[in-house]
């Protein structure tokens, strides 16, 4: 019987994803259908074959201690009467969902964080002098933080006010960055930079942070065996840890990489594996950090290493990121994305990857099982981040001789270009698109005449033309039908005049799928702002860069409180948040610092809160009476770019701005009908 049965077990044909399923771009259809011929496996086909566990869905199975697992699903029927479920040492669903969620937040924020971190360090020696690869790019955005770290950018001598010594400052800016992780006292001084009355308000909760590391250790104490029992208290710290994040770590990382790499302004440029290219040698990047990566840029752009390339048969150098580390050159570069995260596999299965250079977050450890089947190096190298698979090389990166490791990378991935095998297959899809706004190019686009404000945006928000604005962002998910949710919320929002925001790999999805140029507008945006957009010439989605950029959209909401005319704080502006696919703790994260400053934010997919209704209840829910932001989750995309638009007409109720889209949308009609009329005589 036995044998038999394991004979069974082995006749049944292995379980494949249908690419018509699992994704809607033809890319990426194409490279499954290809993998699955060359019998590789990849993400898309493990996402049929293994199921979520139930319990872990519903939040409610927690591990703290070896006294579990212990398993608290909600029963079939429900729970009638007062809820008697809890494990070994009481805790209730609410406490475990709470803690699971509180992990989620904390790992990160600390994800986030650390990699700000780096960046801090890295940014130490350039103002120490001890790096010649790194320089400061951008001074006018070092002098424009350096306030907002406690730091005089002035000096006053004989009772006259000059410019601080430039040196001066930018080493007093790195010792105040780096000291925001671990000071003994005080708080995080970036906290400051919210309008006053969150400020306030989070003063008032005492969801201040104190400093970034002290806020990821106290959920991990409070949510260890027997500390934080109470759903709500633990909440409040996943606050104080997820401010910690957004308008800390993360922030900081964006404004030092800024300062370092200089600031993204608008450029053009292409995604989708079709950037790849059969003559050229292929280096990909892919990760988080773009310390490394800004040194591959200008190694790959050197004319020795092309003259190199050129030499082994090669007709140039072409580089392409997938993931943040990939958004990060876009928007200072102009580099191409090769993908998104559920294209990381499939670029080295196209069979022209000569090298895939990684560093944090969001790596798949398959990557190496991939690799091994083509002439692929896999390059990893942080020291926090490596791989057990024997084929994988660790080239270590060290700041201090940091154009050197990049040198030596290029050099290892020209050299093996005449490795590819005969089996090369790139996808022929690929689409323009405009990347690299950020603050201060919203300002200046959207500025109209009186240049340089937020005010015209506001104007147009208050005129009705724009009906509010949306931050759409994140990751994919091997659940979802890859792009899917993130293309059809991405439309149904501009086609209801919303001006949408977007980083991470929903940027990414958004330029594959054509949606990040002006032309955009005409094809599908409502006619307010589709008015806007051709006048000033942008896409009607804004590509603001990575994960860490998020930070970039709550300095933008900052600016449009600080512009008047649409509240005092954020949460009374018509915003809202959304992150369609999400897989990633990060976005745990970023959704709790999106919702502590006031705005509304939907996830797509599944949250692991039904377990434990009441706790799912006080997310979704009570946090908007403390915070004036909530979450929420909607998995139908159509539905999902309702509740965002609902909550936007909310506001703009409460504005009493609501009369004013009637009369433009009004306008509009009128106006086309005497276009057509016009043009009839
Ligand atoms: Fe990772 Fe930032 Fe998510 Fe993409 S979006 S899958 S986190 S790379 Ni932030
Ligand atoms: Fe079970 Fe409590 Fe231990 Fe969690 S902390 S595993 S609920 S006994």
């Amino acid at each position: 019987m036995a044998e038999e049965k394991t004979l069974k077990k082995v006749e049944k044909p292995k379980k494949l994803a249908d690419p018509m399923e699992a994704s809607i771009d033809p890319a990426t259809q194409e490279m499954i259908a290809r993998a699955q011929k060359l019998d590789i496996e990849t993400v898309f086909d493990r996402a049929v074959t293994m199921k979520p566990c139930n319990i872990g869905m519903q939040g409610t199975c927690c591990k703290n201690c070896a006294m579990g697992p212990c398993r608290l699903p909600l029963p079939k029927a429900g729970i009638e009467g007062e809820d008697t479920r809890k494990g070994l040492c009481g805790a209730t669903a609410n406490t475990i969902a709470a803690r699971n969620f509180a992990r989620m937040v904390a790992a990160g924020s600390s994800a986030h964080s650390d990699h700000g971190r780096s960046v801090a360090e890295v940014f130490l020696s350039v103002a120490r002098k001890e790096t010649e690869d790194y320089t400061i790019k951008s001074p006018e955005r070092l002098i424009q933080i350096a306030p907002y770290l406690g730091v005089a950018v002035t000096v006053e001598v004989d009772g006259e006010t000059q410019d601080r010594d430039f040196d001066e400052i930018a080493l007093e800016v790195a010792e105040k960055a780096i000291n925001e992780w671990g000071k003994p006292e005080g708080e995080l001084l970036y906290a400051k930079r919210a309008p006053k009355p969150l400020y306030e308000r989070w003063k008032k909760l005492g969801v201040v942070p104190r400093n970034i590391d002290r806020e990821i250790v106290e959920i991990m104490h409070r949510t260890h065996m027997g500390v934080d029992q109470d759903y709500k208290n633990i909440v409040k710290q996943c606050t104080r840890a997820a401010l910690a994040d957004g308008w800390g770590g993360a922030m900081i990382a964006t404004d030092l990489q800024d300062v370092m790499f200089g600031a993204p302004t608008p450029l053009q440029s292409e995604a989708n594996l079709g950037i790849m290219k059969e003559d050229h040698v292929n280096i990909i990047v892919h990760g988080h950090e773009p310390v490394l990566s800004e040194m591959i840029v200008a190694a790959t752009q050197s004319k020795e290493m092309v003259e190199y390339a050129r030499s082994k048969g090669a007709k140039g150098i072409q580089l392409g990121g997938i993931c943040c580390t990939g958004n990060e050159i876009l928007q200072r570069h102009g580099v191409p994305p090769a993908g998104n995260y559920l294209q990381q596999e499939l670029a080295i299965i196209t069979g022209a990857c000569d090298a895939m250079v990684v560093d944090v977050q969001c790596v798949f450890q398959n990557l190496a099982n991939v690799a091994k089947c083509f002439h692929t190096k896999l390059i990893t190298t942080h020291p926090i981040a490596r791989m057990e698979q024997d084929n994988v090389i660790h080239i270590e990166f060290d700041e201090h001789h940091a154009m050197e490791d990049a040198n030596r990378i290029v050099t290892m991935a020209i050299d093996n270009f005449q490795n590819r095998g005969a089996d090369v297959m790139i996808p022929k899809h690929k689409a323009t698109q405009i990347a690299g706004f950020g603050v201060e190019s919203i300002e200046y686009h959207l500025g109209g005449t009186f240049r340089g404000s937020y005010y015209t945006l506001n104007d147009n928000i208050i005129n009705g033309r724009i009906r509010g604005v949306a931050g759409v962002v994140g990751c994919n998910n091997a659940r979802v039908k890859h792009n899917e949710e993130h293309v059809t919320i991405i439309k149904e929002l501009i086609k209801n005049d919303v001006l949408v925001l977007t980083t991470g790999c929903s940027g990414i999805t958004l330029a594959m799928h054509g949606l990040l140029t002006p032309e955009t507008a005409q094809v599908y945006c409502g006619p307010g702002l589709a008015e806007v957009c051709e006048t000033v010439g942008i896409p009607p989605v804004l590509h603001m860069g990575s994960c860490v950029d998020n930070t970039r959209i709550l300095l933008a909401a900052t600016e449009v409180v600080k512009a008047g005319g649409l509240g005092n704080d954020i949460c009374d502006a018509p915003l809202a948040g959304s992150a369609p696919e999400w897989m990633s703790e990060k976005a745990i994260a970023i959704g709790q610092y999106v919702v502590a400053s006031g705005i509304y934010t939907v996830f797509g997919y599944h949250m692991p809160l039904d377990g434990a209704p009441e706790f799912k209840d006080y997310l979704y829910r009570e946090l908007e009476n403390i915070y004036g932001g909530m979450w929420d989750c909607e998995p139908d995309p159509v539905k999902h770019a309702h509740k965002m638009i609902a909550h936007i007409d909310k506001k703009r109720k409460a504005l009493g701005i609501d009369k004013a889209r009637d009369r433009v949308l009004m306008d509009m009609a009128d106006r086309r009908e005497m276009e057509a009329k016009f043009q009839q005589a």
